[in-house]
């Protein structure tokens, strides 16, 4: 069993936990530091419904189409991924959250709450993991309510109006940001 050290108030003793007893910001393991940590493929609200909503803006492909054309990809790339769909602003705020932990980086399509979630800006700020933006349509060339992203000025990199292309070249420039860091 791991034990940790930490300073009491009475400053010359030494209080011994377990880890398990210990609030959880100080007993989570450094995952994200292994290389075998996926990639979190986040996605908002009504992405579920892709291949039926709008496909003139979003295309044909389907969620699960995606999520297995970005699995085929991130395995060429020694990568895996953890693709995940909500619509919910505060799950996808704690999926940043585990992220901070659990992955390697993310990969973000807000979709509406890229235009509109502080919420969204500060879990990524937190984070401090390498985020790329996507969005299958292009933003800029829709309404001017869609030109305002919160997330790319906290996303190294933002991909917008390849469709589904979009992830895979997202993933393709994370693992090259991985492997300079390296
Ligand atoms: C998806 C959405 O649902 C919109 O709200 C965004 C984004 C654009 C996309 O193109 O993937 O404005």
């Amino acid at each position: 069993m791991a034990i940790l050290f930490l300073p009491s108030p009475r400053f010359h003793d030494i209080w011994l936990f377990s880890l398990h007893d210990l609030p959880p910001q100080y007993n989570k393991p450094a995952m994200s530091d292994s290389p075998t940590s996926p990639v979190f493929v986040l996605n908002g609200p009504n992405l579920n419904q892709l291949g039926t909503r709008q496909p003139e803006i979003y295309g044909t492909q389907t969620l699960a189409e995606i999520e297995a054309m970005v699995s085929a990809q991130a395995s060429k790339l020694g990568l895996t991924v953890d693709f995940r769909q909500t619509n919910h602003e505060g799950v996808l705020i704690d999926w940043i959250q585990e992220a901070r932990h659990k992955a390697c980086g993310i990969i973000l399509n807000a979709a509406s709450l890229t235009h509109t979630s502080v919420g969204l800006f500060d879990a990524i700020v937190a984070a401090e993991k390498p985020l790329f933006e996507v969005h299958l349509s292009n933003p800029y060339a829709r309404e001017a309510f869609r030109h305002k992203s919160y997330v790319s000025a906290v996303a190294k990199g933002v991909i917008c109006g390849l469709g589904p292309q979009g992830y895979l070249h997202a993933l393709d420039a994370l693992a090259r940001h991985l492997n300079e860091k390296k």
